[in-house]
């Protein structure tokens, strides 16, 4: 092999593997033998023979399960008080292209205490002609101003996590006060292609450090600090979820917006907390996991990348306290992630992993897809219409479950909004 060439194999590799935490397995050839429950048979042994069984009986039963072992359990749904109100309205936003709304929601009867801001775009068409718009709702890590650059957003004033790409002076992310990640929104091109899309600041609801879970939305269920909870209380996951359910009710009550077509997105934790949001809450008609990794799509029982024991050390807040006890114990867990998409179905679910994000193991999130697959089949559904894991850049977009491998790190790029845009083309437009 030439030179160059042997150079450029050796650091294409090591830009891959730069993300990954050494002293983990990523290779394939170490995964050991791990064996999956199997969605289609109840605890006690009995066989799922119908839909209507899955329904009433396993699905309820893997809802326990994952509430209980994993997430802690949700402990209400919306509060009687909750409301809102809009805060501003532009009818030309982005160049004339959109309409921005703004809405703040509190969850008590009054104008205090726990609340999140909405920001929403749909497509400028008029009113009554196009609307109601499906719609993409994510959470998003910097305040609803990281998404666009627009400068009619409200600059979030909360609490914000630095990371060694975002330092945060003041709570203003330095690299970019307003659209520092608008390049994992994509909000022109969602618009352009006919959808509305909707975001919440996920520290709105839950701050992502241990403190999180005695502020904000904790406080309305007084949940306890994250090492003086019941065990199977619930962790920043699952108030993520529960925002987001929140952010559907709202968005539901929109004319302009199709409550019925609503796809639940979210990248890394936030893909995770979509997931468990789209596995509770039956409203939402599509669910993507973006990169979402160990306690979201990837399957836990296979070691490969992170760990339930990393995951539990490095974000003891994340998960019920139960989950804690499967540390370096996956095989004794009762669920794995095939299970939580199948709790989606027959609703759409897309899944997609990035090539060198093998900390997220890319083939653990897609097996876990396709193991779901017998739940769809009860439904008549075929699921992703492949048999193997795909090669990079070779989407499999079927008729209710989607994966794709994008090249490159740990993003949501505008690669991936393509897919997830055709994926939605199939399963949400009329
Ligand atoms: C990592 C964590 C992953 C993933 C990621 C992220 O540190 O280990 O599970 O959630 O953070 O959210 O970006």
């Amino acid at each position: 092999m030439p030179l160059r060439s042997l150079w450029s194999v050796l650091f294409a590799t090591s830009v891959a593997f730069a993300a990954n935490t050494p002293g983990f397995n990523y290779d394939e050839a170490k995964v050991p033998a791990y064996t999956l429950p199997d969605p289609l048979v109840l605890e006690n042994g009995t066989p799922v023979r119908d839909a209507t069984m899955w329904r009433t009986q396993r699905r309820p039963e893997l809802l326990e399960l994952f509430a209980r072992e994993v997430y802690g359990r949700t402990p209400g749904g919306r509060p009687a008080g909750m409301h809102w109100e809009t805060t501003s309205v532009d009818r030309a936003a982005l160049g004339g292209k959109a309409v921005r709304k703004e809405i703040t929601v509190w969850f008590t009867a009054k104008k205090e205490g726990p609340k999140m801001h909405l920001l929403t775009y749909q497509p400028a068409g008029a009113a009554g002609t196009h609307a109601p718009w499906p719609a993409f709702l994510g959470l998003n890590y910097y305040g609803n101003n990281c998404v666009n650059a627009d400068p009619g957003i409200a600059l979030s004033t909360a609490w914000m996590r630095a990371t060694p790409e975002f330092k945060i002076v003041n709570n203003r992310v330095t690299k970019g006060t307003r659209g520092a990640h608008a390049g994992r929104w994509n909000v022109e091109t969602v618009v352009a292609r006919g959808y509305a899309t909707a975001s919440v600041y996920y520290g709105d609801l839950c701050e992502d450090r241990n403190e999180g879970l005695t502020r904000d939305v904790a406080t309305l269920f007084g949940t306890g600090a994250v090492n003086d909870r019941k065990p199977d209380e619930w962790g920043a996951i699952g108030i993520w979820a529960w925002g987001l359910s929140r952010a559907l009710d709202v968005l539901a009550a929109d004319p302009e917006i199709d409550g019925t077509r609503i796809a639940v997105h979210g990248h890394s934790r936030l893909g995770k907390a979509a997931l468990w949001a789209g596995a509770q809450d039956e409203r939402f008609a599509l669910v993507i996991s973006n990169d979402s990794g160990a306690g979201g799509a990837a399957l836990n029982k296979r070691i490969f990348g992170e760990t339930v024991e990393r995951i539990n050390m490095s974000f003891p807040f994340w998960f019920a306290k139960n989950f804690r006890a499967y540390n370096s114990r996956e095989a004794a867990l009762p669920v794995d992630s095939h299970e939580l998409i199948a709790l989606i179905a027959p609703r759409p679910v897309h899944v997609a992993s990035a090539e060198d994000d093998q900390w997220a193991d890319p083939r653990g999130e897609f097996l876990a897809a396709k193991m779901a697959e017998p739940v769809y089949t009860l439904f008549g559904k075929k699921g992703l219409g492949v048999a193997e894991w795909p090669p990079v850049s070779q989407p499999a977009l079927g008729d209710a479950l989607a994966y794709h491998l994008r090249p490159g790190p740990h993003d949501i790029t505008a690669v991936d909004w393509a897919q997830y845009l055709n994926f939605a083309d199939r399963v949400l437009k009329k």
